[in-house]
């Protein structure tokens, strides 16, 4: 039967949390808050506007909205600038396996991130090809834990919700295919990703009998 395999961007297909921590730390030191990688983990699949809210709320600050407006611009232009050096070999390993896998064995294929700047680094880790539909943060009003972005994909890919499998490193996008009924699939820690169907380190741990079973069921 034909499923849809949704991915995330950021922490499944490539390791983009490592430029918004640069980023995001220049802007908070600036502004005189301390920022660790900890606290970046906790930005993981979280919007660039509520990320900053959380910045802004963990050193107590109180801002205008145009200025605002101007540390979320300045933040993505440094951001921009970093991924503007991203290569094939930021992909994670095995990602391009199991794509072709599930290419190969003609299943749907979406991108369901948060980012805004999802499809230029598509472009620069060239995988934009193996994508039938992309859906990022230009395309939803919600922010993950809401199912928006996976239920958009699954719109666009014509496959019910319940045939969808999400795969994500974040707690609030494993919550997101939860609620929008689809099977989650966990990238990352396992006691972190607990409310995920299955975890896995990585893609190098899932094998095609595991795929297999996931298209057949
Ligand atoms: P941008 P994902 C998310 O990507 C990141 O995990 C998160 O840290 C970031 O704030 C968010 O995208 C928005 O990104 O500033 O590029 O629009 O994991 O949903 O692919
Ligand atoms: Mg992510």
């Amino acid at each position: 039967m034909k499923k849809a395999f949704i991915f995330d961007l950021d922490g499944v297909i490539v390791d983009t949390a490592k430029y918004h921590f640069l980023a995001w730390q220049n802007l908070a030191n600036n502004l005189g808050i301390s920022f660790s990688e900890e606290q970046n983990e906790q930005l993981k699949g979280v919007s660039r506007i509520r990320s900053l809210e959380k910045i802004l709320e963990w050193g107590n600050k109180t801002i205008s909205e145009e200025e605002f407006t101007r540390l979320m611009t300045d933040k993505n232009e440094e951001y921009l600038e970093y991924i503007k050096k991203m290569d094939t070999t930021e992909i994670l390993p095995d990602v391009p396996r199991v794509l072709d896998y599930l290419i190969s064995k003609n299943q749907g294929i979406a991108l369901g991130s948060a980012s805004k700047n999802a499809r230029i680094i598509l472009e620069k880790v060239q995988l934009q090809e193996k994508f039938e539909a992309i859906v990022d943060g230009t395309n939803v009003s919600k922010a993950k834990p809401d199912p928006e972005v996976f239920l958009i994909g699954a719109k666009e890919l014509g496959i019910s919700p319940e045939n969808c499998v999400v795969f994500e490193d974040s707690v609030a996008g494993v919550q997101a295919a939860n609620s929008a009924n689809m099977i989650s699939i966990g990238i990352g820690n396992r006691q972190v990703l607990h409310e995920a169907d299955y975890v896995f380190n990585d893609f190098t741990e899932i094998k095609e009998d595991f795929i297999n079973n996931l298209v057949l069921t």
